[in-house]
């Protein structure tokens, strides 16, 4: 492997050299937990996840129905508002292209206001959602999430900052127009490119 036997400063080095660490940002081994909350608890009898707004064929589905969908893994970077990389996660779950098959979008969608536990929500583009490497996943590393980092569920979108790849997703709401977020409402950028440091609006 390339990046072996290198301590944390010259991994960041290597990733800054390769191109893959945004301005503004520095590279974390560790996995810190980030968000605003407290830990949904899972209970599989009365978790749905649901596909609806402006699609041709909204969708709900149970835990156990939505296991049934085929599954992808991803390997990707993961970059942080408050200013921590983490790369080279490997993700398994279901592509977001493939949930975009069954739902048929229609045409005048354009944005996704994604919904999870305790009314968290964030915006993203279509288009960008729209993307090989976007997935809802289930596990990390070839384990189920844990708790904090999301379990059952979450959006991973590695070119956004890391506040749009929501945890404990259980829905996706598809509208013609772009609507604030959680934390967009809360003076986070509306799109939130790592590479041009979209960090807040305004
Ligand atoms: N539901 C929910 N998802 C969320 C957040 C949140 O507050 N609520 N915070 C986001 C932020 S700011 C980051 S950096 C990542 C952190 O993911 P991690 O805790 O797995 O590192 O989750 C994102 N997903
Ligand atoms: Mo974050």
């Amino acid at each position: 492997m390339l990046f072996e036997g290198k301590d944390r400063t010259e991994l960041q080095q290597a990733m800054k050299s390769a191109g893959r660490l945004p301005p503004g940002q520095s590279l974390t081994l560790k996995w810190p937990v980030l968000h605003y909350g407290s830990v949904p608890r899972f209970d599989p009898r009365t978790w749905d996840f649901r596909v609806y707004g402006l699609v041709e064929s909204p969708l709900k589905l149970s835990w156990e129905e939505f296991n049934v969908l085929p599954k992808v893994q991803r390997t990707s970077d993961f970059h942080c508002v408050t200013r921590w990389s983490r790369f080279d996660n490997r993700w398994d779950g279901v592509a977001f292209q493939e949930l975009l098959r069954r739902v048929k979008p229609k045409s005048e969608a354009a944005y996704v206001l994604i919904h999870a536990e305790q009314g968290f929500t964030a915006n993203v583009p279509l288009a960008d959602l729209n993307r090989e490497e976007v997935l809802l996943a289930t596990h990390y590393d070839g384990q189920p999430l844990t708790p904090d980092h999301g379990y059952p569920l979450r959006l991973i979108v590695p070119h956004l900052y890391a506040w749009k790849s929501v945890k404990w997703v259980r829905g996706l709401e598809f509208l013609d127009h772009d609507q604030a977020g959680f934390w967009e409402q809360n003076g986070y950028h509306m799109y939130g490119d790592p590479w041009k440091e979209q960090r807040f609006s305004r």
